[in-house]
């Protein structure tokens, strides 16, 4: 247990941890049913191109989701591509800018414009009284994001949309499973996006999908994913490949087998990291609004200086010298802020103030109950002797 200034690695003490325990390490799996999985493969001969795994995937996705279709691709970045062209998007798409740059890049890639608004502070996602305020006349589409896991404001941005004509998306990259008034993400607005990179709740190595239960979206985008393949005649998108590959799918299949288990493992974790951090103040869980309807996938903390002491950045620097490996989390710093956005300023004073003040803490089904008191511990010292530590790091730097 960690006690005085002199305990923490950041001056000289013995770090916690031996080995970096990073944030966002892949989920475990079944290791055996991903090999049976790939032998089928390899002697199916069928390695890509709507292979039977891939259908199959696309089936379990599908049925999780509630939709009618669920296409599957290589990556989420991909399928915003294709759910942008497919739907004809022009001109302006509002959306938050406390998401992954990915949301912004996918729109500004094929040279429309994403327009940043503000969150509800509660939430993390986008307010929609931000994004009806920004509407004008080149607006062509909505996407929100399903922060965190913390679902957005599905019924108003969906009025909003109706009332001014505009479709609503929603990039659900680390929603799978959470849940709105018992209907999962996946079957709000006119389509949504899932991620199922190496790091996020299920796992396709790389991979996405977006579902939707609109028939004419669904058979453009298998079409555009698939070099135009099967496109109605006269239609003048062209294609990409944004194929899943089989060996991708293999893995997303035996990922989502165990999503159980890595939910209960987040589900733990978070009542641990919430237990140990009631007695430490000025830390407290980012919750949003319905943390029990969240995949939990993603601890992310809130560090109130003026009561801790020390700030998010300096409690990071602490935490890392303990090889707590600890990042900002998703979104943070919000895409305004960097390159190439911030060359165009908007003041969205809720979203600047929240990625000043969070991280994101090691969860999943990597992360036992023990690493997580520790983690607080290292927490319960640095903010325990907060001026001594504010006070050596500014000595250190001298
Ligand atoms: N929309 C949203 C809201 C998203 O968050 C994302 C992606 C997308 C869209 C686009 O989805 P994809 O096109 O990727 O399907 C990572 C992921 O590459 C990205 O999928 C994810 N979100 C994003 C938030 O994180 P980086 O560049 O931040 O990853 P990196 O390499 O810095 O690693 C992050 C942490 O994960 C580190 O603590 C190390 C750890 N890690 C990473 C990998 C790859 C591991 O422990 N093992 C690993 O294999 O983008």
């Amino acid at each position: 247990m960690k006690r005085d200034i002199g305990d923490l690695a950041l001056f000289g003490g013995r770090p916690s941890f031996l080995r970096p325990l990073h944030v966002n390490t892949p989920n475990n799996f079944d290791r055996d049913r991903l090999y049976e999985r790939l032998d089928w493969a390899l002697d199916n001969r069928w390695l890509s191109n709507a292979g039977p795994l891939v259908l199959e995937f696309e089936e379990r996705v599908a049925e999780l989701a509630g939709t009618k279709h669920c296409i599957a691709t290589c990556n989420a970045t991909v399928a915003l591509h294709l759910l942008v062209r497919a739907a004809g998007l022009t001109g302006e798409v509002l959306m938050p800018s406390l998401t992954f740059s990915a949301t912004a890049h996918s729109v500004r890639w094929l040279g429309l414009e994403p327009v940043f608004c503000d969150i509800d502070p509660e939430t993390g996602c986008v307010d929609p009284a931000e994004v009806e305020a920004k509407i004008t006349e080149r607006t062509s589409a909505i996407f929100a994001v399903h922060l965190w896991g913390q679902v957005a404001a599905v019924e108003e941005l969906t009025a909003i949309g109706e009332r001014h004509g505009i479709p609503v998306y929603f990039d659900a990259a680390h929603a799978i499973g959470c849940t709105l008034e018992g209907k999962p993400v996946g079957g709000f607005g006119a389509a949504e996006v899932f991620s199922f990179h190496a790091t996020k709740m299920v796992s396709a190595f790389e991979g996405g999908a977006i579902t939707t239960d609109d028939d004419e979206l669904a058979a453009v985008l298998r079409g555009l994913k698939n070099f135009g393949k099967g496109l109605p005649e006269g239609h003048e998108m062209g294609g990409t490949n944004g194929k899943m590959s089989e060996a991708s799918a293999a893995m997303g299949l035996t990922s989502l087998e165990s999503y159980e288990r890595s939910l209960s493992h987040n589900k733990h974790n978070y009542a641990a990291y919430e237990s140990e951090l009631d007695s430490i103040p000025g830390v407290r869980l980012f919750t949003g609004t319905t943390p029990e309807t969240n995949n939990q996938q993603y601890a992310v903390v809130e560090v109130d200086e003026e009561v801790t002491g020390i700030g998010r950045d300096l409690l990071m620097q602490v935490l890392r010298a303990e090889n707590v490996m600890v990042i900002p989390p998703i979104g943070a710093p919000a895409c305004h802020e960097i390159e190439p956005y911030r060359r165009t300023p908007v003041p969205l004073p809720h979203t600047e103030r929240l990625t000043a003040r969070v991280m994101a803490l090691p969860t999943g089904s990597t992360v036992g109950r023990e690493q997580v008191r520790r983690v607080c511990d290292i927490i319960r010292c640095a903010v325990a002797n907060g001026p001594a530590v504010r006070a050596g790091q500014h000595r250190s730097a001298a």
